[in-house]
């Protein structure tokens, strides 16, 4: 189950963190040499008409483009021999387990930036246009051959009256064709244009950079929806018979409570980093688990170990541990143990076998969930 992380040839992980994440592109020839489709174009269309699965089609006819979105039927994939279209597939690692360990190659980076690994094929000269995306994201080649035109856009300009977001005027700065196994990083706010050479297929790594006022506005509608019940606003001995010359005044006094109620909110580090555990571990909304059996992971899980579903998001920080959008009780919240399968996203049979009660309910509760399977895959 575990994989090994990306080497990054000729430049290793650490240069590439300290030199090119979030800072510039990186053409990597070759970063995966031996890079092969992990579905193929049948596979992946066949995926693309699931109704549980994110999906959208792009076709491009001189200046004008369409896209159409999921649920994708049949008659919406052109023949492949059809120039300038191109299937974009969202969230395959969700679906597929050899993807979901493409994907954890790049663990090197926190799980809590991690969106997804979109594949996309496209015909001869497909592609969605120039755009930005609001993510570090790294596209590898896996199949035939793609033009890239990159370049820094300082001031997002967009041409009007498209169905997606296609950049006016984009000046691109660099220019070149990528093979089976390159990969080429691009931190948020790069300009890209990759029409296909050929047919090709190519596999996006998204990490999410949101903006912080769009973090933000998530965290207050969560915490907003866990509010405590609060005393009722009231007036008693606060009104005298003048307060009547100004019907339509705002009370001063109320005004102050709903700020002394407010005040009396103010979040802590804890609560901050519970509210987006949770709202980070949130899975995404096609996901369905399979309800599994608590019972026989209880017989099972302590002989052959314990591994996380491939859909399932944990995330830990020193006060709390959150999985698939809930945080676990307390105590249980600096467990070692639950950290560990968060981190290596399994346990041995020892290591599941020194779990205490407590942990070990939880852990078959989360069998019981489907968000756990005893046993290895
Ligand atoms: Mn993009």
């Amino acid at each position: 189950m575990s994989v090994p992380l990306l080497e990054i040839p000729g430049i290793g992980r650490q240069r590439f963190l300290r030199d090119y994440w979030q800072r510039k592109p990186l053409l990597v020839r070759r970063a995966l040499p031996d890079m092969q489709p992990l579905l193929s174009r049948r596979d992946l269309f066949e995926l693309a008409l699931r109704d549980d699965v994110e999906a959208r089609v792009v076709r491009r006819e001189g200046r004008r483009w369409d896209v159409c979105h999921a649920p994708l039927q049949r008659r919406d994939l052109a023949a492949v021999r059809t120039p300038r279209w191109t299937l974009l597939v969202q969230g395959v690692d969700l679906h597929d387990e050899r993807v979901a360990r493409l994907l954890r190659r790049f663990r090197f980076l926190p799980d809590a930036r991690l969106d997804d690994l979109m594949i996309s094929w496209a015909s001869d000269g497909g592609g969605v246009g120039p755009h930005v995306d609001e993510y570090d994201v790294f596209l590898l080649q896996a199949q035939g051959r793609r033009r890239w035109r990159i370049g820094p856009v300082e001031h997002t300009r967009l041409q009007p009256g498209q169905p997606l977001k296609l950049l006016r005027g984009f000046v691109p700065q660099e220019d070149f064709v990528v093979e089976p196994g390159d990969l080429l990083y691009l931190p948020p706010g790069w300009g890209h244009d990759g029409i296909a050479d050929g047919e090709c297929m190519t596999y996006s790594v998204g990490f999410r950079a949101p903006p912080g006022d769009e973090l933000l506005r998530q965290l207050l509608w969560k915490m907003a929806e866990e509010l405590q019940p609060a005393p009722r606003y009231s007036d008693r001995g606060k009104l005298s018979a003048a307060s009547g010359s100004h019907p339509a005044r705002l009370p001063e006094d109320m005004v102050r409570f709903v700020a002394e109620a407010f005040a009396r909110l103010r979040p802590g580090r804890a609560e901050f980093a519970r509210a987006l555990g949770e709202l980070l571990t949130e899975p995404k909304q096609e996901v369905v688990f399979e309800a599994g059996d608590a019972r026989e992971a209880a017989r099972i899980a302590p002989r052959q170990g314990l591994r996380l579903d491939r859909r399932t998001r944990m995330l830990w920080s020193p006060t709390g541990l959150c999985i698939n959008g809930e945080s676990v009780p307390a105590d249980l919240g600096r467990s070692p143990l639950l950290r560990r399968l968060a981190d290596a996203r399994e346990l041995d049979a020892a290591q599941y076998a020194s779990a205490g009660p407590a942990e070990r309910e939880l852990m078959e509760q989360w069998c019981a969930q489907g968000w756990a399977h005893a046993g290895r895959d």
